[in-house]
């Protein structure tokens, strides 16, 4: 006889899933359904929903081939309610008054309508190295917060990458020598791809019909779909690419979408790989000798570190933390994140292969499209919700620390010890875009002035007095006040003509 309901979230996606834990079966009754409030409250990106969507069905096969009873709710069912209240609703009324379960959700917004909810157990999530009670509780009461601290206590914590209370290699953080840039000589493997089956065939053709004008572009589609697939393409990383991972962490290259990256954030993000079993095969790797410790601890470090930190961030600072603008940047998102039109060579690359895989590497999203909206006071609410649409693994609590704190800095300092800003030279550092771009990167003025110069000058002049605070800062505001007058007044006349555009333009400047 059937006792429990037990909803399963399209982000929940692993048969230890807390939720259903310790359950008998035969007397749970499974619900998963897609329905049009979660696929609709950003315009997500098209692959990110064939993604989400054939993932879910996927595993709910594999649940019922484990033996589990479940009811399956596609979007295109007639009778879908088109929220997850509402299928909760109908399910009762299909199977009795049944108690609930659920595993808490990832999003505070979800997480506010599930408290709502009648008879429903919500069941803490502990796919976490560390839970939201243990940040605040590291958290409080510190004047300052950085992540370095909280990644230390984590390593202490799990024993990764450490030997007895000290840290393998004689250090924390080998960051320094992870800032190499890349060359076309290099060559490396490209993430595995698997094609799309019968069932995520089907999915696709329901996402085309039903989103036919979302962004971005769901062929080829080639992202693993089950937790099989998860983990050989997380194999083939390790075997082929984990060793260069650190060196080239921070490069672009044009053309070059993944380098040494890993590729897995979406398969973390809906369960479909397990943080801790992915941080442990990377600290057996490094200490079997098969890649050197500057890659397995800038890896670990983005899990253990960065994953976790912005989550404790996001948990103990929403739901104010979402409308943070420190900077009272008001500019709406320019038209070209989502067109690409822009002869800014490095912006239309990163927003190119955005639309084409729903992908971009770290630096891509922070220094380039997240660096150009910090410069051009571009209101951090719309980024926030480009960033959440147009991204495979965005879910609001990875994604907002990320954008509102490291990126924009709209929380004031509270995540970045300063604002990620730069100027073209960072850019033409890192990367070969400039070489292929109408701008000249050496000019800060001028109409053929690269506008990361005027911009990010405009920037530490606009911000000067708060900027002058920040000790990371101080030799940029110095350097813009050595300025002559006649310099400075060109720089800030280039960057308000880019400005300008910016407004007036609906798709490029
Ligand atoms: P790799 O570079 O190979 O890193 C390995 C793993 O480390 C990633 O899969 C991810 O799980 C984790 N990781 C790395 N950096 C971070 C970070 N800063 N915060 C949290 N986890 C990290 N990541 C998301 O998972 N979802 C998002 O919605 C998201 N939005 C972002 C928005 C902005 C503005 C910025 C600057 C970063 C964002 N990130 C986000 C972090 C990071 O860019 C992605 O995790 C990474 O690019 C995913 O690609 P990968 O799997 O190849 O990662
Ligand atoms: C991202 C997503 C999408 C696009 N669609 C669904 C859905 O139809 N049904 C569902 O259960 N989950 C979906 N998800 C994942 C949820 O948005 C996610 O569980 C919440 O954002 C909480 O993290
Ligand atoms: Fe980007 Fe400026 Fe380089 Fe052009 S010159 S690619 S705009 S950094």
């Amino acid at each position: 006889m059937v006792r429990q309901l037990v909803l399963v979230l399209g982000d929940q996606l692993c048969t230890d899933i807390s939720s259903l834990r310790d359950l008998d079966p035969a007397e749970t009754r499974i619900l998963m359904a897609e329905v049009a409030d979660e696929a609709a409250y950003v315009p997500h990106h098209r692959k990110k929903l064939v993604f989400v969507f054939s993932a879910m069905r996927h595993f709910a096969a594999a649940l019922r081939a484990a033996g589990w009873q479940v009811d399956y709710v596609t979007l295109d069912d007639p009778a879908n309610s088109g929220s997850l209240d509402g299928e909760v609703a109908r399910a009762r009324d299909r199977l009795g008054d049944l108690p609930l379960r659920v595993t808490a959700a990832g999003e505070f917004r979800l997480a506010e309508i599930m408290r709502r909810w009648r008879r429903t157990t919500i069941v803490p999530d502990d796919r976490f190295f560390a839970s939201p009670a243990d940040f605040v509780h590291w958290a409080e009461g510190r004047a300052q917060l950085r992540m370095e601290y909280f990644y230390r206590m984590m390593r202490r914590r799990t024993g990764l990458l450490m030997e007895g209370d000290e840290p393998v290699g004689g250090q924390w953080n080998f960051d320094a020598e992870n800032r190499k840039a890349a060359s076309r000589d290099l060559l490396m493997t490209r993430p595995p791809r698997f094609p799309p089956d019968a069932v995520t065939q089907q999915v696709i053709a329901m996402v085309e019909r039903a989103f036919p004008d979302n962004f971005g572009d769901i062929a080829p589609f080639w992202f693993a779909v089950t937790r099989r697939d998860a983990e050989t393409a997380f194999d083939e990383f390790v075997a082929n690419r984990l060793a260069r991972f650190g060196t080239f962490q921070d490069a672009m290259l044009d053309g070059e979408k993944f380098l040494y990256h890993a590729v897995i954030a979406q398969y973390l993000n809906i369960g479909l790989l397990d943080p801790r079993a992915v941080c442990a095969a990377v600290d057996r790797a490094y200490r079997e000798g098969a890649v050197p410790i500057n890659a397995a601890e800038g890896f670990i470090r983005q899990i253990l570190g960065w994953r976790e930190y912005v989550r404790g961030l996001y948990w103990w600072r929403m739901p104010g933390y979402a409308t943070e603008n420190a900077l009272g940047a008001t500019r709406p998102l320019p038209g070209f994140y989502w067109t690409a039109k822009t002869d800014m060579a490095c912006v239309a690359a990163c927003v190119r292969q955005t639309r084409e895989e729903a992908y971009a590497h770290h630096i891509q999203r922070l220094m380039v499209t997240g660096n150009f909206a910090l410069l051009a006071g571009i209101d951090p609410g719309e980024v926030h919700r480009w960033y959440l649409a147009v991204y495979a693994d965005a879910y609001e609590w990875v994604e907002l620390p990320n954008t509102i704190g490291m990126s924009q800095f709209a929380d004031g300092g509270l995540l970045a010890s300063k604002p990620y800003v730069a100027s073209g030279a960072y850019i033409n550092r890192m990367s070969d875009y400039c070489s292929g771009c109408r701008y000249d990167v050496q000019s800060r003025h001028g109409a053929d002035a690269c506008p990361f110069n005027s911009l990010y000058w405009d920037f530490i002049a606009r911000h000067s007095e708060r900027l002058k605070m920040i000790p990371r800062m101080q030799l940029a505001v110095k350097n813009w006040h050595g300025r002559p007058a006649s310099e400075q007044r060109q720089i800030r006349a280039s960057a308000q003509a880019i400005l300008d555009s910016l407004d007036t333009a609906d798709d490029c400047y």
